[in-house]
């Protein structure tokens, strides 16, 4: 995943050259975990010569929900961040594919754990970004070994940047050992998600996933994924525990989130899911969702912000032009 650089950055207050946007060693947020964040996707389209950001806004009120459980605080709105996006992504104007990063975190350079009464800031930066598992034909996913972190330990519905040690070891595991990914069981034995994106299953003609009690992020692709196949495939999704052994006996599986979009799993442990290549459920969600993300569908036109059109000058042209700063 090493690429370029973005050129600017969104930082303390102001957009600046992605060289300035730079923390301290003794930042409390890179000592202790003490943050949170969103991945967000733009994605090009080529006829219409846009750049299209994907359910922007139900990301940033996810990210709000993540701060707020940290007991952090912001002047910003989910307009203000959607804006300040639309404006840093204009500045590096991108025409290719790309992935937005908003980051919160604690700011202050002091010794001691704690959430309360700590200085919250907030960066964004965006990158040009592809796929994000290899294999996204078919992936070979195994049950990991590690157990998902549980609500009373660290909450698995915020996007907090500590707990992805969890996700760390899960997919280092995985990869280490040969697979494309991991499946992570929760602290009582059933599916929870991968190890950064939701699962489904297939079982007779129905979709199922682990309903948000069972210490899964509440995946925006996941919220997707169950609107498109009831409105467009009629197929309805069934919310409930997972047992392990379900997984093996899938017709078909697949991971779903922003970086991983949506991945078919063709094999478990060695296992083939189904006939052992994708499935036709998840062919059709994701020739939908690809169409879907870069603006192609009238009826879902509205999940995909516009970057470079003109309606956009507009809107930013009434936002918080102060906080943008080095604006020319
Ligand atoms: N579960 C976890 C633990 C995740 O980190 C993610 C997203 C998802 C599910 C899917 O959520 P959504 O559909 O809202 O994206 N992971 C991030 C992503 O951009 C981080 C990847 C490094 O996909």
């Amino acid at each position: 995943m090493a690429g370029k650089l973005p050129t600017y950055a969104f930082f303390k207050g102001t957009i600046v050259p992605f060289s300035e946007a730079k923390i301290s060693v003794m930042t409390h947020a890179l000592n202790y975990g003490t943050g949170c964040f969103e991945g967000i996707r733009a994605y090009w389209n080529d006829q219409e010569e846009q750049l299209f950001v994907f359910r922007m806004r139900e990301h940033y009120e996810r990210f709000l929900n993540s701060m707020r459980l940290l007991l952090m605080q912001t002047p910003y709105t989910a307009d203000d961040l959607c804006q300040i996006t639309i404006e840093l992504l204009r500045r590096e104007g991108y025409r290719e594919d790309a992935y937005i990063r908003p980051l919160a975190y604690k700011a202050d350079e002091i010794i001691g754990v704690r959430l309360h009464g700590l200085q919250d800031e907030i960066a964004i930066f965006a990158v040009p970004f592809g796929l994000y598992v290899e294999n996204d034909q078919g992936a070979h996913a195994t049950f990991s070994s590690w157990r998902r972190i549980s609500d009373n330990a660290i909450p698995a519905r915020g996007k907090i940047t500590g707990a992805y040690i969890n996700s760390a070891f899960a997919k280092s595991e995985a990869l280490l050992n040969g697979y494309d990914e991991a499946i992570v069981l929760n602290e009582n034995g059933h599916v929870a998600e991968g190890s950064a994106e939701n699962i489904f299953i297939v079982r007779d003609g129905v979709l199922i996933t682990p309903p948000v009690t069972e210490n899964i992020l509440e995946g925006i692709t996941r919220k997707t994924v169950i609107e498109l196949a009831h409105e467009e495939l009629g197929i309805e999704t069934v919310e409930r525990p997972i047992d392990r052994t379900e997984c093996y006996l899938a017709d078909e599986a697949f991971f779903v989130g922003t970086g991983v979009q949506i991945v078919a799993i063709t094999r478990i442990d060695h296992r083939p899911v189904g006939t052992g290549q994708m499935g036709p459920i998840v062919r059709a969600l994701r020739d939908l969702y690809f169409t879907i993300v870069r603006g192609k569908v009238a009826k879902y036109r509205h999940w995909c912000t516009p970057v470079y059109e003109p309606e956009a000058t507009s809107t930013l042209s009434q936002a918080r032009q102060p906080a943008l700063g080095t604006r020319s």
